[in-house]
């Protein structure tokens, strides 16, 4: 005798895709229980309360474009917000679809396992509190980069001042920010220089007594541009939010920016240079993503504008042998993901600043005073650690996924990463993927291109339920066919060829030193137009019963 599932759906993770993926599914008549490993919903904004952490995505494009109401009530204040504002925005925006109510909080998956007889999954959670539930479909929503990782250092454990890795930042119990730390006055050391690394070192430099930072592989980082957001401008924006819909869909990864339909040395040196310089000053992506349409694949081009960006840091910073140590070595510009920055390079120039150049020495240890190298022992109150994460496939690496005849989804995944469009296995009937692995949101501005996978997805279960389908699978050729379109994709661009989290490297979990596709780097119109002919052939690929 078969058995029913408890729920249609479980959607694991209350984070900004997550929520939305319960809510189009419970206003589709599904049956749906979300589950949130975490105490609130939020996401990596709930976690992520760093000092100076906020989007690097102009405030109008990072949202639910889809609710209007939401919409037109929301006024940003800054150009580019801040983390509380953020969280306050997914806060209201709970509000608004009233789904808090459809979520389970601390409630952290442990496993999912199908059973094929009943076509549904089982889920267990680490809480020994909470009994098993069983659903027809699975939603992870569990995050590309929501999976802290520390680094690999000896007597990490034994510092005996206050230690942070800044993804699991102390919050604030009553409010949307980060808990009153003060830092005043203190020894501070950072460790990690990507985006993160960057917006905390900013504004660790305003306050510590001291700060130095631990910097291996510098970034190429441009400036922000951020500022208040003019009451004038949000009214624009409001009565025009489809005209920054249509730049964001039309653009390679959802932002306000588009590359030039020209090749950087087909123009002449005066107005390349001229054009270089007002992108450099330009707002968020506005030079990795608005430059020349050859800058991030043809060599040439790329030493160009990193040769110019070069002269940036040169000129910002005082001390030359400074500036060379911030100047990447290892990669050209946008090869990795750009950090903004304001007054980043400055920061270097203050008297209160060290930098240890991770490329002159190394970490020896962590002790209980502070951080040493071969040169002796740096004192320290508090070590920041902005590590990074175990990118991409850790959040779904952490739960036991087990798929037809007993098949473990982390086992599969060792051996290389194979999906449909990002959002399904073979092997993994019911179980869908939310900016997983490959898919087009996660080489995107995340909410807006979380949507579209959403939207996609949603149509396929309306679609599902108006037939009584019971199980969705992706045929494994379908699946190759997929991945196999993304790492030609990802070969062309030379952030492909980069070490980075991007193509899966991470220098603190053993095993992962080789380049894998993790991202569809080929562009939001792109991954659309493969989803839309998915869908118009019928869903081909799939095999619905
Ligand atoms: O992490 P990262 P992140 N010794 O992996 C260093 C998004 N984000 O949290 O490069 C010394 O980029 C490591 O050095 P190296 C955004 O997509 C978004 O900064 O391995 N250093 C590197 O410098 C971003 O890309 C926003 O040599 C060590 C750093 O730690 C992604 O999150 C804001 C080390 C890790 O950099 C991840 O950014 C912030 C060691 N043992 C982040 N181990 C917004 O815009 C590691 N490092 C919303």
């Amino acid at each position: 005798m078969t058995r029913d599932p408890d729920f249609d759906a479980v959607v694991i993770g209350a984070g900004l895709s997550g929520l939305y993926q319960a809510y189009r599914l419970r206003e589709m008549g599904y049956r749906v229980l979300g589950v949130e490993a975490s105490d609130d919903i939020g996401g990596v904004w709930h976690h992520n309360r760093y000092p100076g952490c906020r989007i690097d995505s102009e405030s109008e494009v990072y949202g639910y474009f889809w609710n209007d109401e939401l919409m037109q009530e929301w006024s940003w204040s800054e150009r580019f917000a801040a983390q509380p504002e953020v969280l306050r925005y997914i806060h209201r925006a709970a509000e608004i679809m009233d789904i808090r109510k459809d979520f389970l909080f601390d409630a952290k998956v442990a496993s999912a396992a199908f059973d094929e007889e009943n076509d549904l999954y089982t889920i267990e959670f680490q809480q020994p509190y909470r009994a098993p539930v069983t659903a027809r479909f699975v939603f992870s929503a569990l995050g590309p980069l929501s999976t802290p990782q520390m680094p690999n250092l000896p007597g990490i454990n034994t510092f005996a001042g206050e230690s942070f890795h800044t993804a699991n930042w102390p919050r604030d119990p009553d409010g949307f920010g980060p808990a009153p730390l003060d830092f005043t006055g203190k020894r501070v050391g950072v460790i990690g220089v990507g985006s993160t690394g960057v917006q905390t070192i900013q504004e660790m430099a305003k306050v510590a007594g001291h700060l130095t930072v631990f910097l291996r592989d510098p970034n190429w980082c441009t400036p922000l541009g951020n500022g208040p957001m003019a009451p004038e401008r949000m009214d624009y924006i409001k009565a025009n939010y489809e005209e920054f819909t249509a730049k964001c869909d039309a653009s390679l990864a959802g932002f306000p920016h588009e590359f030039i339909q020209k090749d950087l040395f087909d123009v002449p040196q005066d107005e390349r240079d001229a054009t270089l310089e007002e992108l450099y000053q330009g707002p968020g992506f506005s030079l990795w993503l608005g430059a020349y349409q050859d800058v991030l694949s043809d060599p040439a081009a790329n030493r160009y504008v990193s040769d110019f960006v070069a002269r940036k840091i040169r000129e910002r910073v005082t001390d030359p042998a400074v500036a060379e140590a911030l100047i990447p070595k290892d990669h050209g510009f946008g090869m990795k993901r750009v950090p903004l920055e304001t007054g980043y390079y400055e920061v270097y120039n203050q008297d209160n600043v060290d930098l240890v150049d991770l490329h002159t020495t190394s970490i020896t240890r962590v002790t209980p005073e502070g951080i040493e190298t071969p040169e002796g022992l740096h004192e320290l109150d508090v070590i920041i650690y902005a590590t990074g994460f175990d990118a991409v496939k850790g959040s779904w690496n952490k739960i036991d996924i087990r798929g037809v005849g007993g098949i473990s989804l982390r086992d599969e995944w060792d051996g290389g990463i194979t999906t449909y469009m990002g959002m399904q296995c073979p092997g993994f009937p019911n179980f869908f993927m939310l900016v997983g692995p490959q898919s087009g949101a996660t080489f995107c501005n995340i909410p807006r291109c979380s949507a579209l996978a959403i939207d996609w997805l949603s149509d396929m279960m309306i679609t599902a339920k108006e037939s009584g389908v019971r199980r969705i699978e992706p045929e494994r050729e379908a699946a190759e066919s997929f991945t196999l379109y993304a790492g030609k994709l990802q070969s062309k661009l030379l952030l492909g060829q980069t070490n980075s989290w991007f193509t899966g490297i991470n220098q603190n979990i053993p095993g992962r030193d080789k380049r894998e596709v993790l991202l569809f780097v080929g562009g939001n119109p792109r991954f659309r137009a493969y989803c839309d002919d998915v869908k118009e052939h019928g869903y081909k690929g799939y095999v619905m019963s």
